[in-house]
């Protein structure tokens, strides 16, 4: 039986998605990243050696990284058709927008809060505005959308539509119609409804 280590409100809602999506039967294990000793547990630090949540044990299997997660579950599960297969040339750009989230849009989200100067030619992720407007055109046009490789929802969609749903909460999403419509398709999906239910389920006391 999978495990997930999870904690409300945080990034480890992607991977709680992600498994919903897939409807497979899965462990939760609630982790308080606010209480050190909470992230004392053995089979957590296995799977998540920098001790941040999501992280997933899958009896031999174990990693951390929401986007590791999505990428791992995605293929150990085809059936479920969440990731185009290794032939199919949507394989491409898949692999492009799972990447995205961790490469270019939270590198990009740390320079807006931290207020790093943009440096669009030195930083890898290029800047906040492009990585918006990169992003906008993805899904922009009449060959485009509704998700991001076109009629088919994938778990690029976990990814980055759970992360533009962390932006617009956070608000720095910029005032975009078309991301903004995408984070609402995105929240009409059963399984994401169900994985922010858990979260509200399960708030933490401030
Ligand atoms: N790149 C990781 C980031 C995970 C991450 O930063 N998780 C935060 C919560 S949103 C965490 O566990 N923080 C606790 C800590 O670092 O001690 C992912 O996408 O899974």
């Amino acid at each position: 039986m999978i495990t997930l280590y999870w904690c409300p409100q945080t990034r480890a809602a992607r991977a709680m998605w992600m498994l919903e999506e897939l409807g497979v039967d899965y462990d939760l294990k609630i982790i308080d990243i606010r209480d050190e000793k909470a992230k004392v547990d053995s089979g957590f630090l296995q799977a998540s050696p920098m001790g941040k949540v999501p992280a997933l044990n899958d009896g031999e299997a174990v990693l951390a990284d929401s986007a590791a997660i999505c990428l791992y579950l995605a293929d150990k599960y085809p059936e479920k058709a969440l990731a185009p297969s290794v032939d199919d040339p949507l394989r491409a750009q898949y692999l492009y927008w799972m990447v995205y989230v961790p490469g270019v849009i939270e590198p990009a989200m740390a320079e807006k809060f931290s207020n790093i100067p943009p440096n669009k030619v030195s930083h890898g992720w290029g800047d906040f505005d492009t990585m918006i407007s990169v992003l906008e055109n993805a899904l922009d046009g009449e060959d485009k959308g509704p998700w991001l490789l076109g009629d088919k929802f994938s778990a690029a969609d976990v990814m980055v539509g759970s992360t533009a749903n962390f932006l617009r909460m956070f608000n720095i999403l910029p005032d975009s119609q078309i991301i903004n419509d995408y984070i609402d398709r995105c929240l009409t999906r059963p399984a994401f409804e169900r994985a922010l239910a858990k979260d509200a389920e399960h708030a933490l006391p401030s």
